[in-house]
């Protein structure tokens, strides 16, 4: 019911035209950059870690575990989404998803490897785990994004089966929002469980992957942040990766992912590039107050970041063989 509310009620309207307030340090050279790396890969090591957006202790953990037994972060990021999207009860992911407007579920994922490939599934219906698809459309097919029906049938042509994602829950919840169709904007302080997810193995490589049904209650054939690069997931193995949760809208406007990545390679933390990020987006949308977006990231060290717009967004983190839900700091503290 909470994250129903959460994305029933972020705003779709009157968002402001993108003006970028904030700008890219620029006297980054290849030099520094280079600099940054060695310096990185000198210091102690922080690795193996996974990071996910939100309270997601099973997901975490089974990737944490993965991880632990000597395994590449790319199968970590898999099997870590899959623990969500199959988890009915997630009203944001995968099976039990909240359905578009006309009630289908329609499923956004990617995930990008440290060679920097890439490969996502959009508005893909019928088939829980649309990480382990995305994976396969990097790695089988010459693409690197799969729409809708293609997408469903690129999977059952490989082996996966087709089930109905709508539950009696998210059934429920579809109906009464139909009895008044709005979107009421209010500020989102939810908890919710779109999965963005980024591992570093014991190599320190990285990888990361993102996996939703999107906003809940939305327009046929929306298409949101998560499975498009460099907005909700960017991963460069040189420097680090985040990924993207909430509006997909205002990720999507100002590319927030690739610009976390971006601003880590500059010499920036991964905290302080997620506060950039946000900045990025309330500073060239007056209409902040009325939606939500959190961002996570991680570096080469293994050092993590993450924030968000509004109070309520947290972290999980599994280091060590120990998972842990850190609530994050927010910009709006009025
Ligand atoms: C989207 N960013 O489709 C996603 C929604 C989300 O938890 O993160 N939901 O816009």
């Amino acid at each position: 019911m909470k994250r129903r509310k959460f994305l029933q009620n972020a705003s779709l309207t009157g968002i402001g035209v993108a003006v970028g307030a904030s700008v890219i340090a620029k006297n980054s050279t290849k030099n520094i950059v280079s600099e940054k790396i060695t310096e990185s890969l000198n210091s102690p090591t922080n690795f193996p870690l996974v990071i996910a957006t939100w309270d997601v202790p099973n997901a975490s953990n089974k990737a944490g575990q993965v991880l632990d037994k000597g395994k590449s972060a790319i199968d970590a990021i898999e099997q870590g989404c899959m623990i969500e999207e199959a988890n009915a009860k997630g009203q944001s992911v995968g099976l039990g998803g909240l359905p578009d407007r006309d009630g289908n579920v329609t499923l956004d994922a990617c995930i990008m490897n440290k060679e920097g490939n890439y490969g996502a599934v959009v508005y893909m219906q019928n088939i829980v785990h649309a990480i382990s698809v995305a994976r396969k459309v990097m790695e089988d097919t010459p693409h690197v994004i799969m729409a809708g029906k293609g997408a469903e049938q690129f999977a059952v042509s490989i082996g996966f089966k087709r089930e109905n994602l709508l539950t009696e829950a998210s059934k429920k919840a579809w109906e009464n929002w139909k009895i008044k169709s709005e979107y009421k904007p209010v500020i989102n302080i939810e908890n919710h469980d779109t999965i963005g997810m980024l591992a570093i193995d014991k190599n320190g490589d990285i990888s990361g992957g993102c996996t939703t049904s999107g906003l809940a209650f939305k327009m046929a054939g929306r298409v949101g942040d998560s499975p498009i690069i460099g907005s909700g997931l960017f991963i460069d193995n040189e420097i680090g990766g985040a990924t993207a949760t909430g509006l997909g809208e205002e990720v999507l406007k100002t590319v927030g992912s690739f610009l976390i990545v971006e601003l880590m390679r500059h010499g920036r933390t991964p905290q302080e590039a997620c506060e950039e990020a946000i900045l990025r987006i309330v500073t060239s949308n007056p209409n902040y107050k009325k939606f939500q977006v959190g961002y996570i990231a991680l570096n080469k060290k293994g050092e993590s970041g993450y924030y968000s717009i509004h109070e309520h967004f947290s972290a999980s983190i599994y280091k060590n063989g120990k998972n842990e839900n850190y609530k994050s700091d927010f910009y709006n503290k009025s």
